[in-house]
């Protein structure tokens, strides 16, 4: 079913999924109407979970839908507009590609929910400023109030992300060495798959505009040992004015050392956390007790990094013949091999 444009959908600008999209949709050129915090507009029907951002989208009878899940409305909207895509052309670049949008999605995230709900002063910033977007304009009354059911709702969460004093020093050690690692790599690079953005560098964005711009103690972080990155994340906001070519994209056999030290990256802490994390839902755990980067790791079970980790097994196995042994040659010895070993 085709998708008129505008578009319209729901979310906040701290949401680092909406921002996600926002870009998304500003860089493809995709006409669309954002609706801010809560406002509604009468006639759009309510999503199942309720998550930022929602898209209202038709179904094959033609009815809006409201949808969520960034990275499957990534590839609908791939599907329903040709102009600009996101995702690369070649298999093998593509794979890689949402490789990098999953960590940036379920990992990076880890770091910024962790930074923003742990210490005092991020803290303080969420609480008094994120409520401002949720609707109408607050007196101060309301704001205090709204900033203390807020925060406290959300620190509450953070053992479902991850962060607790047994995993705080990962996740943040995690954080410093991707900084460091982006900062090189835009050294000699505009994005991270090339001189045009790919889906995961919209991902690895969305968590950025927080974490590098927004919650003070992983700002200053960014702002004292990764400049590049801070400048990465505002160019990302709109590159509307980019006009892209399809040579743009970098040669999957011939990745340049910082990609390959990011896939190291993700081989280093993401991978044996969804293997753990796929193997306790298996036995019907309701935590995942592993060992992350040197650390121990624990954490609830969760079953939507199981979707993930079956969404990029799908991928994988969609690959053939030398896209296959190229998506091979680009993980080897980076740890990210081990969630496709048996397929
Ligand atoms: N997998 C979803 C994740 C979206 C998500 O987790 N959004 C967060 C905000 S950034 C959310 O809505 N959390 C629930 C809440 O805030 O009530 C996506 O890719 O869009």
């Amino acid at each position: 079913m085709s998708i008129d444009q505008p578009l319209t959908l729901s979310g906040s600008p701290g949401s680092p999924y909406t921002r996600k999209m926002l870009a998304v949709l500003r860089y493809r050129r995709i006409a669309y109407r954002f609706l801010a915090g809560s406002r509604r507009l009468t006639g759009l029907p309510a999503p199942k979970v309720r998550l930022l951002p929602t898209f209202y989208l038709p179904d094959e009878a033609g009815d809006l839908q409201a949808v969520t899940d960034s990275s499957p409305i990534i590839r609908r909207l791939e599907r329903s507009f040709g102009a600009r895509p996101v995702i690369p052309a070649n298999p093998a670049l593509a794979f890689i590609d949402a490789l990098i949008e999953d960590y940036g999605d379920e990992w990076l995230t880890k770091c910024m929910f962790h930074y923003r709900w742990h210490y005092a002063a991020d803290i303080r910033k969420s609480a008094t400023v994120l409520p401002n977007w949720m609707d109408k304009p607050l007196s101060d009354d309301e704001l205090a109030a709204m900033g203390k059911v807020f925060s406290e709702r959300q620190i509450g969460r953070l053992r479902f992300v991850g962060s607790n004093d047994i995993t705080a020093d990962t996740i943040e050690h995690s954080y410093g060495r991707v900084l460091d690692i982006l900062d090189r790599h835009f050294a000699s690079h505009a994005f991270l798959l090339g001189a045009r953005p790919g889906s995961g560098d919209f991902g690895v964005y969305g968590q950025m505009t927080q974490l590098a711009h927004f919650d003070p103690t992983p700002m200053a972080l960014a702002t004292e040992s990764a400049p590049r990155v801070v400048a990465w994340v505002a160019t990302m906001e709109d590159l509307s004015g980019l006009e892209p070519e399809g040579s743009d994209w970098l040669d999957p056999a011939a990745l340049p050392a910082t990609t390959r030290d990011l896939l190291c990256e993700i081989g280093r802490v993401y991978a044996p956390l969804l293997l753990a994390n796929a193997q306790a839902l298996q036995t019907g755990a309701d935590r995942v007790e592993t060992e992350i980067d040197g650390r121990q790791w624990v954490q609830h079970s969760f079953p939507y990094h199981a979707k993930c980790l079956n969404w990029l097994r799908e991928d994988y196995r969609a690959l053939t013949g030398t896209d296959r042994d190229a998506a091979r040659a680009a993980m080897a010895g980076t740890g990210c091999e081990v969630l496709f070993a048996d397929l």
